[in-house]
């Protein structure tokens, strides 16, 4: 008879606990706590064209962005879930301007604070593309008994204790590292589990995909402008030119050359000369799951797991993918540099 074996999310962290011994479970609650709030939360995306969910909710949220009606939905769903868990004791999300702080002694005890983007890539929800989930975990710096500070929020990437991100796409996945690997659980439907489907994932050191909006070609850095027209040139070699895959949705497009190899490209433009993506909760948990399986994540210059925030909501360029893709953006961005600088002096 054919055996019928599964690990579920919540096993597999359970089972990994053991990876810490010192740990008393805490994590291991947070993370399956996290788990939940994306079962509820997938549940109405699934809906998303049955009930009135589409569209804005009147909101505009501290970027000056429309709030859609399900990132209201969503952040609602992760904040509520995360405070009754007891295991954090403040959260910082995409769509509060102040960070959130728990008061009842429970979360005060909680020795974990977590920033989130609950659903990134809220304009594509109206037509039906994926969306996604991204969050990380810190160990706070303030005193356990007392509410988070502000400082707890702004620690630097390399700090972060774990890292993931729920894809709401054709199917429903999530994916985290501890600094361990990286493994990706699908949502089984039938049994509302989810099961561990890519164990020990790892990216390609060579992709052949570039994931950027090239609508704003001209006002790219003359860096990233030389990296384009290399990925598009021909050389059978290094099977170029590269294929151009951009769905607007950063966990998504991230995911995609996760698995097949590639790059993904946000730089930045006279008109945002940081971009647009946000350090804190959008680059640094994707910036985590990339190094931990064999990628590597930039501002074009630094490591972004290196970067001290100076808010929750600071904005960076982003480069992050195939390590080897990265490593020549970076070579071609420094050489404009150098090119640059040469001219200043008159050289
Ligand atoms: P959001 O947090 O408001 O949804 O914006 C973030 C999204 C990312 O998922 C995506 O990579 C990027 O914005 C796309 O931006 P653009 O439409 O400028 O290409
Ligand atoms: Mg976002």
């Amino acid at each position: 008879m054919k055996t019928y074996s599964i690990t579920t999310l919540n096993e597999f962290i359970i089972k990994n606990q053991a990876d810490f011994p010192y740990a008393k479970g805490e994590l291991s609650r947070l993370l399956s706590h996290v788990g939940i709030a994306a079962k509820i939360v997938n549940k109405k995306v699934k809906k998303a064209g049955l009930v009135d969910i589409l569209g804005e909710s009147g909101f505009v949220n501290i970027q000056g962005e429309e709030q859609k009606k399900m990132d209201v939905f969503a952040d609602e769903v992760f904040i509520s879930r995360l405070q009754a868990s007891g295991e954090v004791c403040g959260i910082a999300t995409e769509e509060n301007q102040e960070i959130i702080t728990f008061d009842d002694n429970l979360s005060k005890d909680a020795k974990y604070i977590l920033l989130m983007d609950p659903l990134d890539g809220s304009s594509n929800i109206d037509v039906n593309v994926s969306i996604g989930t991204i969050f990380c975990i810190f160990r706070r710096v303030s005193k356990n008994g007392n509410k988070a500070k502000p400082e707890d929020f702004v620690q630097v990437g390399s700090q972060m204790v774990a890292a993931g991100y729920v894809l709401y796409g054709s199917s429903t996945m999530m994916v985290y590292t501890t600094g361990r690997g990286v493994n990706g659980f699908t949502l089984d439907p039938t049994i509302g589990e989810f099961c561990l489907s890519h164990p020990n994932m790892k990216t390609p050191e060579y992709g052949t995909i570039y994931s950027i909006n090239e609508g704003n070609y001209a006002k790219f850095p003359d860096g990233v402008k030389n990296y384009i027209k290399y990925c598009q040139e021909v050389d059978p070699e290094s099977n170029r030119p590269y294929s151009s895959r951009y769905i607007g949705s950063l966990v998504a497009d991230f995911h995609r050359n996760l698995l097949k190899g590639g790059i993904f490209l946000y730089p930045p433009s006279p008109g945002a000369p940081t971009g647009k993506l946000r350090l804190t909760y959008e680059c640094n948990p994707i910036a985590f799951i990339a190094e931990q399986a064999g990628g590597k994540a930039s501002d074009g210059e630094n490591r972004i797991m290196d970067l001290k925030p100076e808010s929750p909501h600071q904005r960076v360029p982003y480069y992050v993918g195939s390590r080897a893709m990265v490593d020549k953006l970076e070579e071609m961005i420094r050489e404009v540099g150098v090119e640059s600088r040469k001219s200043e002096v008159g050289d």
